[in-house]
Parts: C-alpha cells; structure tokens; sequence
C-alpha cells in the first residue's frame, strides 16, 4: 500500500480577501503536494479558513454585519483562489464546521483530563491582528503613544476570568523533542529561535475568553470560549476524522505543516504542547516559509500595495505566476517580487529557455520525421551526457523537497533546460537534415526525451503547462508520474504527435 503523506497550509483568517502570501503558502503547499502524489504516495492535502476569534468579530462589526456573514463570504473567496489557482486540496476545512467544534472540544478535554487546565485570571497585553498574548517585555511603548507587540501591531490590556494551560510544565519535554528530532522545524534558522524562546521559561498561556462569543464554547463552563488558537490549531487533526475516526484517521500525525514565519510560535511550541498533553502524536515538522513584499515593501491596505492573486493571475497566466513566486524566492526565505521580475522569469526562462526548445524541436520533428516520435541511432557520448543530466535530476529533486527546496528543484530542472539547448545549438539537427537524416532523428530523440522528464519534474509546479508538453510528445496520462522517470522508460518511437503550439509564449506589454 502506498504511504501516506500529509500536508496543510495555515488556515487563513478570512477577516479580508485573500492576497499573495495566502496564494504564496497554497502554491508552494500545492506543489509539494503534487509533488508526493506523483512520487506515488498516497497524500491528503488540507487548507482551510480561521473564522473565530476577536479580529473577525471587530472587521464584521466595523461592516455591520455577523461574523457568520462576514466568514462566508471570505471563505467563499479563498475557496475561489484556491480554485483559480489550480490548488490540488483534497479538503477545505471552516473551523465554524461542527466536525471541528466536536474536535476541538474533545481535545480541550483531554487536557483537562491531564490536569493542564485550570482557571484563573488573566492580566496581560494582546494583539487582535496577531491573535496573541505577549508578556511585558516583549512589548514597547513608543513614540506615538501606542504598545507594541514583536510583530509591530499594537497590544492591548486585558484582565478577565480565563482558563490556562499549563504550558510552563512543557519547557523540558519541547527542548527533547527538539533535541530528538532536529527536522521538526525548518529552516534551522526558525529553529534556533523557538529553541532559544522556550530556553528562556514558558508561561502559562490563556486559552479562553470571556469578553465575546464568537467562538466554540468551553465544555462544561459556557461562559467562557476557546481562544482562537486552541481551536485554530486543531482543524489539522478535525480533517483527520478526529475525534470520530473515518477513512482518513490514519493520516494523523501530519507529516509537514506549511506556514508564514509569523506564526512559528503557535506550530511549534503550543500546538506540541497541546497535543502532548492530549496524549497524541505529534507532527514530523513544520516548515515556515518568508514574507513576500511588493518591491521591498510590506503589503498593507493603507499604503494600497496590496496585490490580488487573481488579478496576478489574470495579468500573466497562472503557471507564470506558480513557477515565478516558487523559483524566485528561496523558500523559507523572505522575497520580493515586481512586474519587471516576473517578466524577466516569464520570457527568459520559460519562453526562450524552455517554450523556444521545445518549439523548435518539435516543429523540426512536425516537418522532417512525419510527426512522430523520432527513433534514434546509437547514442554518442554526447548524447547520453544530455540523457543522464535529466535523468539525474528526480533524485535530487526528492532530496531537496525533504527539506522544503522548492527553490532548488526548480534551479536544477531549468539547468538541464539550459544544458539542452546549447546541447541542441551544438549539435545542430538543422544542419545534419542533408548531411545525415538518421543524426537527426537521435538528436531530436533526445531532446524530446530531455524535454519529457524535464516536464513531468514541472508537472508540481507548472501542473498544465508541463500537461501540454506532455500532450504535445504523446505521452500517456499513465506515463506521467516519476516512476516514468526510472527504468529506462523513455519516448517510444513511432508515437504519433499532435502538430506543435507554443506552451510559453513570452510577456508582451499591454499596449496603454
Ligand atoms: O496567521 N507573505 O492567518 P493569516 C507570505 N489564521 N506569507 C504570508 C504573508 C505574506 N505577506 N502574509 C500572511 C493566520 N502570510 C492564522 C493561521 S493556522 C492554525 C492559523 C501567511 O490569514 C501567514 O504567515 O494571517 C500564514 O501562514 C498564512 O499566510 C495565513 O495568514
């Protein structure tokens, strides 16, 4: 049976529309996802929204109108982008399901059941937009009069009767674990950081509020709901079938949880702690990934540099958009993008690298060997150069998705993209159509055979630009995972090929 692999991106808070660090994180997760599933493992792969909490209770009140009201209509518009942006998710999960109230209420019995609950009152500093309590010294007073919390978004003073959860008692079991599993965070440099915060003395955290509603109610003492992050934490196990079972309990513990560098804390020090106290497995690592910023600047809505993933994707295509935001930011890393960066990606490295060689060879293939697959002569050592570069490329691949390298794949698919066509300008097949017809067909074999595996290696990241190339050599929809990759599988000569269109075509300017 296959082994399975899952995967979830952060819930989104659904207080706004989405923008491009959501699409960002659902990209990236995406293509990770595809990824294992064509490297044969069976994965669920699991988005969603984040609908409690105060923020989503003060933006629905600013519009007058329900919380409720305010959920649905966002949540509609991230299940959109996810849409739009040809997301592979197998579950969409809403933590105002009752799937999750159940889930979330069974997990905060436990832990009571493990006597890490207990009531009390909170006194502290809190940040709506981060959902997060924050202990006096990592706040600042500044110049404008206003607190500050690490995140730069302003605190507030709360006092209230609040259950807490008695995470000082899980210093010493984090640290083992951390100890015990050094891929449970990446990058290191993430991990150093949660390391050296938990190094310095956990408090006791409040996980329950009593100054609002909208959230799911404590058992047993109604007055009270769970804080935000209990619940938001939990829909990684509520899409499992926790606390009912089902067909896909047996994806518990997750294998990856993809997240912004903003929410390290919560990943992988709370959510361990809870689990842990609840007596379950815990995840095998969470990867926090940078900030997108638009030329250097961070989005807000105040400055009005707030970039719509759809209208990105409606500007340069969707696949452009992927393989830009993926290639061009080392994941893990915080990164920029422009118009002028994008286009650079889009006519450079997929219209001229990849679109052109393509075009090329399979135009020479329409005209001179009748529009089908070539069959080659015995191969020089050139040409099993070209061969093994490609065919060197999955294991690589494989190593570097261990660690969350998207970045990396993607450099070494675009490598051999460039070794082949200057191995395709060297060997020139135009040339060879007078001089020795039977040269160019294994030269234009093996460029068609380079640009098969280059294809099904961007089918994560490119999922239907790598399909029409595909299409375009013949290959079966059942020849496309990375099995295809192995055993001596290669183009079958003979095959019969649609006539030849361009895949890339490069970034025109829209005429102003
Ligand atoms: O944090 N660039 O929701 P959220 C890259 N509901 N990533 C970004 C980004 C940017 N400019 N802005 C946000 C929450 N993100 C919680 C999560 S999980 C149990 C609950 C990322 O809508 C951010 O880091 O504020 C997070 O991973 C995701 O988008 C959702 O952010």
């Amino acid at each position: 049976m296959a082994e399975r692999f899952y995967v979830t991106t952060a819930i989104s808070y659904p207080n706004g529309r989405p923008h491009i660090g959501h699409a960002y994180e659902l990209i990236a997760t995406d293509a990770i996802a595809r990824f294992k599933r064509l490297d044969g493992f069976d994965v669920f792969f699991l988005t969603g929204t984040d609908e409690h909490g105060i923020k989503m209770m003060q933006t629905a009140r600013a519009e007058g109108i329900e919380p409720r009201a305010l959920a649905d209509r966002n949540a509609a518009e991230f299940q959109a982008m996810a849409r739009a942006l040809n997301a592979s998710n197998d579950d969409f999960i809403r933590t105002t399901e009752e799937r999750h109230r159940r889930a979330s209420q069974d997990i905060w019995n436990r832990m009571v059941a493990a006597g890490d609950i207990y009531k009390d009152a909170y006194t502290g500093w809190y940040s709506v937009r981060d959902e997060a309590y924050y202990g006096e010294n990592e706040t600042e007073l500044r110049a404008d009069g206003v607190r500050y919390g690490p995140q730069g978004t302003p605190v507030e003073w709360v006092e209230e009767e609040s259950y807490f959860f008695r995470l000082s008692a899980f210093g010493e079991r984090l640290l083992a674990h951390y100890e015990a599993h050094p891929d449970f965070i990446g990058p290191a440099e993430r991990r150093n950081e949660v390391v050296s915060f938990v190094r310095s003395g956990l408090r006791d955290l409040s996980v329950s509020r009593t100054t609002f509603d909208w959230g799911i109610p404590v058992p047993g003492d109604e007055r009270h709901v769970m804080y935000v992050w209990v619940d938001a934490l939990t829909n990684y196990l509520t899409a499992t079938g926790y606390p009912d079972g089902g067909p896909r309990s047996d994806f518990w513990p997750a294998n990856l949880h993809v997240i912004g560098k903003d929410i390290v804390r919560f990943h992988t020090v709370y959510w361990p702690a809870f689990l842990m106290s609840a007596g379950l497995p815990l995840p095998d690592r969470v990867f926090a990934h940078g900030f997108l910023f638009n030329r250097g600047e961070k989005m807000s809505k105040s400055v009005g540099n707030v970039i719509d993933p759809f209208a990105l994707v409606a500007a340069y295509g969707l696949d452009a958009v992927r393989y830009f935001l993926l290639r061009e930011v080392p994941f893990g890393q915080d990164g920029n993008y422009s118009h002028e960066a994008i286009v650079a990606r889009i006519n450079g490295e997929l219209a001229n690298d990849l679109g052109n060689l393509a075009q090329r060879s399979l135009s020479m293939i329409a005209k001179n060997v009748g529009g089908v697959v070539p069959t080659p002569g015995a191969f020089t050592p050139a040409d099993t150069a070209m061969l093994d570069a490609a065919g060197a490329v999955l294991a690589e691949a494989r190593s570097a998705m261990q660690r969350q390298e998207l970045h990396a794949v993607l450099a070494r698919v675009i490598a051999v993209v460039s070794e082949a066509n200057r191995y395709f300008a060297g060997q020139e097949p135009w040339a060879l159509r007078k001089t020795d017809p039977a040269r160019m067909e294994t030269v234009l074999f093996v460029t068609a055979e380079t640009i098969r595996r280059v294809s099904i290696l961007l089918q994560p990241f490119m999922p239907e630009s790598a399909a029409a190339l595909l299409d375009l050599l013949g290959v079966p929809e059942d020849g496309r995972s990375f099995a295809a990759l192995s055993g001596g599988a290669m183009l079958q000569p003979g095959t019969a090929l649609p006539a030849p269109k361009a895949v890339f075509p490069r970034y025109v300017e829209p005429e102003s």
